[in-house]
């Protein structure tokens, strides 16, 4: 067999087209591509829902892969082992409560687990508005990250979704466009995003799983973005509560869509 050129253009794009035009309609949304937002799209896909994710950065795996300060060992706490456990990644007891696992094995593991259950991943585009119809998030709209990073003048493209998970991180970046673009209050105690704390390891694992919950009408927050939202602290290089937040979220999504809501 002689390799034709065009056709390995034709195979990628359109098998591109294919799986992008099935994900531009989906039960849950979930917006960026770290512990938690992974977790949250693994669990969603696993009760049966459609879901895409969306990542801006060219690799998925958020603030996983560098562990601490580049050292690249990640912590989680015994509360959330069960989870590693469930993904099949290894991790070592280093005392009471405190386990280890391999930052590259950790996000590796959680990206390909993901994939191979169904959720359709894009990576290299971002999120930069939402679609509002009756004071309820009902879209995404989606631009290139390379558009965005040049400053390109290119319209987006939307799409359509019954929720979304801002998993973005510190930079809460859907709940923040909320905030900037849509006339109504978001369901924190200000109305507003409060931002993060300084760094409090007990407090955050804590109150990032309370802090998981709707932010808006259609919209859920998990992980980081969580206590970003309602103003609690970071917890710095510990990823238990990143991925008991992604179970949580996945979790009352889909009670709720149980329901039919
Ligand atoms: O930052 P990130 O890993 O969020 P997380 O899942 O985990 C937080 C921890 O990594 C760590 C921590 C606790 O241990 O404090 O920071 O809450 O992953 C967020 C992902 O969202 C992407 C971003 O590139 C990153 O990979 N992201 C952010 N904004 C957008 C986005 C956007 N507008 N569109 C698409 N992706």
């Amino acid at each position: 067999m002689v390799l034709d050129e065009v056709i390995i253009s034709r195979a990628i794009i359109e098998r591109f087209l294919r799986k992008f035009n099935d994900s531009l309609e989906v039960d849950v949304a979930v917006v960026g591509g770290g512990p938690a937002g992974l977790v949250a799209a693994y669990y969603l896909v696993k009760s049966g829902y459609k879901v895409s994710l969306f990542e801006r950065k060219l690799s998925i795996g958020g603030g996983m892969w560098g562990g601490g300060m580049m050292f690249n060992e990640i912590v989680v706490q015994e509360e959330s082992k069960r989870i590693l456990d469930e993904f099949g990644i290894r991790s070592e007891l280093y005392r009471d409560g405190y386990y280890t696992a391999d930052a590259v094995e950790s996000i590796s593991t959680f990206c390909s687990k993901t994939v191979q259950a169904g959720v359709k991943i894009f990576n290299l585009m971002s999120v930069e508005d939402v679609v509002v119809r009756e004071e309820r998030v009902v879209g995404l709209v989606l631009n290139w990250t390379a558009v965005e990073t040049a400053g390109l003048h290119v319209d987006p493209l939307t799409m359509r979704t019954k929720y979304v998970i801002d998993a973005t991180g510190h930079a809460t970046e859907v709940v923040k466009v909320i905030e900037r673009k849509v006339d109504a209050a978001l369901l924190t105690p200000t109305g507003r995003v409060m931002g993060e704390r300084s760094l409090w390891a007990e407090k955050a694992e804590r109150s990032t799983l309370e802090n998981t919950k709707e932010v808006f009408p259609g919209v859920f927050v998990a992980g980081m973005s969580a206590n970003a939202s309602f103003g609690a602290y970071r917890m710095g290089p510990i990823f238990g509560g990143m991925l008991l937040s992604g179970e949580k979220a996945a979790a009352l999504i889909a009670e709720r869509l149980k329901q039919g809501r």
